[in-house]
């Protein structure tokens, strides 16, 4: 009788253990939900990176093309605009060209097909002024950037920055796109009609977003 009862008490105590272990079980199945929350917690981060990233890219945009040699020249280089709360910067690195000064305006068109880069027509000059220094009262083409010089071994860098220009802003007197870059075998002189007289077009570049 008393082994019957000791069996029993086993057996209950057996069951009891089993029954309590499943319960764990089943509340360890249960922070389901927080995991759920802590994914969703993540993604929302990411999300919310994504937004930040996507107005800073609005708030500076940036333009990158390439002069191609032109007119038999072996001139080339790089430009990059970016827009910086309303003022357009300009970096233009260039190399293979002659040693001394020569012209860089934004002309027309974005076609840099022909040979001599005749396709990108003239100045970009939206505002019907006459061709002249930049900032000149007597006036200036809105694609009128100036002269720099190339060094002996034929490079050179122009810094320009204007709030006159927008990369693709409605207001087509500022918008570059659809324009490009040309850099001359000469210099500007700021005062032959319409274009300065610096001679061929040695370099060009499509300004296209
Ligand atoms: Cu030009
Ligand atoms: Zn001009």
């Amino acid at each position: 009788m008393i082994m019957k009862k000791i069996s029993f008490l086993i057996s209950a105590i057996l069951i009891l253990t089993i029954s309590c272990k499943e319960a764990n079980k089943n509340t360890e199945t249960i922070p389901a939900d927080e995991t759920f929350d802590e994914v969703t917690q993540e993604q929302e981060e990411v999300t919310e990176e994504k937004l930040e990233q996507a107005e800073g890219e609005e708030e500076y945009p940036e333009l990158r093309i390439t002069l191609e040699p032109k007119s038999g020249s072996s001139a080339k280089g790089d430009v990059i605009f970016t827009d910086n709360n309303g003022t357009v910067e300009m970096t233009a690195t260039l190399m293979g060209l002659s040693e001394g000064e020569h012209a860089i305006h934004l002309h027309e068109k974005a076609d840099c097909t022909a040979d001599d880069a005749t396709s990108a027509g003239g100045h970009w000059n939206p505002t019907f002024e006459p061709h002249g220094k930049w900032g000149a009262t007597e006036g200036y083409h809105k694609g009128d950037i100036g002269n720099f010089t190339a060094d002996a071994e034929g490079n050179g860098t122009v810094r320009f920055s204007t709030d006159e220009w927008c990369i693709g802003c409605d207001d087509e007197k500022k918008n570059i796109i659809g324009k490009s870059v040309v850099v001359h075998e000469g210099s500007d002189d700021f005062t032959s009609q319409p274009s300065g007289d610096a001679g061929a077009r040695v370099s060009c570049g499509g300004v296209i977003q």
